[in-house]
């Protein structure tokens, strides 16, 4: 006989469903709270532009109808924010660091080892260049089948959810290749240079 299912039940099984999803000093929300380090910055789409600049200075440029019309992925994702929530299972649309990185090339950019996202109001985040590509990251455009809110970066973000979600740059408008590292706003302000959730790493000093 089937044993009848009730909400409770149901209200059980969650944990083992997400077993081993959850990072170490983490718990899980179900929101998506907003996290701004300063005013939401509202550019329109007609000025809007991104940037993939080169260690050398040639860049590739793309316009907001340009770039949306890049080939675009469907990205289920975990993301983990340093101040403790993880939120499992967000649902993003962007173009991956690979395609721009390889539409680039054909303008001359070629990779360097780190990468600087720069965001408009000044926001900025440092990266290895290894991070984010290979299908790790993608600068995203659309959150839960819609156009992302203007508080949660839009018109486009930086997702690069296997690292803390301070490394996700919102309102991205530049990926700038470097030859050598150079710490981004909280990396120069005593979180960790790199920021695995899964070794933990928040602050400097963090193995
Ligand atoms: N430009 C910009 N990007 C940012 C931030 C910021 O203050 N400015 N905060 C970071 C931090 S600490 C986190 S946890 C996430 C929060 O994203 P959310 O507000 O969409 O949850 O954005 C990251 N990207
Ligand atoms: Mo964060």
């Amino acid at each position: 006989m089937t044993p009848p299912v009730s909400r409770g039940f149901l209200g059980r099984r969650q944990p083992a469903a997400t077993a081993g999803r959850l990072p170490p000093g983490q718990y899980e929300t179900r929101d998506f709270p907003v996290l701004s380090a300063g005013p939401t910055p509202r550019t329109p789409l007609a000025v809007w532009d991104f940037t993939l600049r080169g260690a050398d200075g040639r860049s590739a440029r793309w316009t907001w109808d340009e770039f949306v019309a890049l080939p675009r992925e469907t990205i289920t994702k975990d993301i983990h924010c340093v101040t403790k929530w993880s939120k499992f299972g967000t649902v993003w649309e962007g173009i991956s660091v690979d395609t721009l990185l390889s539409e680039a090339a054909a303008k001359g950019v070629e990779p360097s080892p780190y990468v600087l996202a720069r965001s408009d109001g000044g926001y900025t985040t440092n990266l290895p260049l290894a991070d984010v590509t290979g299908g790790k990251a993608w600068v995203a455009f659309m959150y839960d089948g819609a156009p992302l809110a203007p508080e949660h970066g839009g018109p486009a973000r930086l997702l690069v959810p296997h690292l803390y979600f301070w490394k996700s740059a919102k309102w991205v408008r530049e990926l700038r290749l470097m030859e050598s590292d150079a710490p981004g706003f909280w990396e120069s302000l005593g979180y960790h240079n790199y920021g695995d959730p899964w070794r933990e790493q928040r602050y400097a000093g963090d193995e």
